[in-house]
């Protein structure tokens, strides 16, 4: 609803309510066009859904791939996962998960990824008892292959899968409905998305899956994604639907931003697509095997 209607109807829901006193009636009519737009849409662009007590939440980094992991788990029965865990970072993943007592259940990938070899195979080493997970569309190797909308238990969270292919035909996006929390994986990034020239990348379809799956999510939810280069950690389902370069753009549009973005590849690309076809296990360095 754009704020011209958004204000008429307010206007006439003002001067018929009975909840509302004369003053905040009155106040409500005086509200320049601007300034109603700042009141209401700012209201949902800062509300978030609070996590439940028994969820622990932690985000982490690796600088070599900007990518961003996280470590989620139930604080009662101690069961955990970690979605889109870095090779390199495994020490340090598998060192946090001991230090603050978990276990860890679960490692996903919300694709296979090409600018970094995943952390899953050496993680399950570190941790056994650890299995891998990730889109039975991805075409890669783990423990176990996800549908459209399974569902990964951890204690008793529960993670939905949904696919949202176009950056990869595997992508996933892990939701907890509870929470509000979403991870996007390369489909979508803060004020952008993952590209759309190799590894079956589709641009309509990516378009069609974002606004579908993950825009159409409640406003208030948080969305986690695998990168950000500029350090900006996570982003709202209000905000992207506000402030997204490419995906408030026509489906037209994006097309042609998209096809014409001229990316490098990434640095990591030809180590990592094999490696990642594998769950990543053939790359760890001997001498830390
Ligand atoms: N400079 C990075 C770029 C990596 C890259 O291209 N990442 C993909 C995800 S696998 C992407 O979609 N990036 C979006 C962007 O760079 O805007 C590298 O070399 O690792
Ligand atoms: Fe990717």
């Amino acid at each position: 609803m754009n704020g011209v209607i958004a204000r008429r109807c307010l206007t006439t829901l003002v001067s018929r309510s009975a909840i509302l006193s004369k003053e905040r009636q009155a106040i409500f009519r005086n509200l320049s066009q601007k300034r109603f737009c700042t009141y209401f849409c700012a209201k949902n662009m800062l509300d978030r859904v609070q996590y439940s007590n028994d969820f622990y939440f932690r985000q982490l980094f690796d600088e070599k791939s900007w990518t961003y992991s996280y470590l989620l788990a139930d604080k009662n029965s101690k069961e955990a996962v970690i979605i889109d865990p870095v090779l390199e970072m495994a020490p340090r993943d598998a060192k946090l998960v001991e230090e603050l007592g978990l276990k860890l259940k679960w490692t996903l990938n919300t694709h296979c990824h090409a600018d970094h070899i995943t952390g899953s195979g050496w993680l399950k080493k570190l941790l056994p008892g650890t299995l891998s997970v990730i889109g039975k569309k991805s075409g890669a190797n783990a423990d176990r292959f996800l549908d459209e909308n399974e569902e990964v238990v951890f204690g008793r969270h529960k993670i939905q899968a949904v696919e949202t292919p176009g950056h990869t035909n595997g992508c996933m996006t892990f939701i907890i409905h509870e929470q509000g929390i979403a991870f996007t994986g390369d489909a979508l990034l803060i004020r952008g998305c993952g590209r759309t020239d190799f590894q079956e990348g589709d641009p309509k379809v990516l378009y069609e899956m974002v606004h579908s799956k993950i825009l159409s999510l409640p406003d208030n939810f948080t969305l986690y994604p695998a990168h950000d280069y500029k350090g900006v950690m996570e982003t709202t389902v209000a905000e992207e639907k506000k402030y997204n370069p490419r995906l408030t753009k026509s489906v037209t549009e994006f097309v042609e931003i998209m096809n014409n973005l001229n990316l490098p590849y990434p640095h990591q690309l030809d180590k990592a697509l094999p490696a990642n076809r594998e769950c990543g296990v053939y790359d760890i360095p001997e001498q830390q095997q």
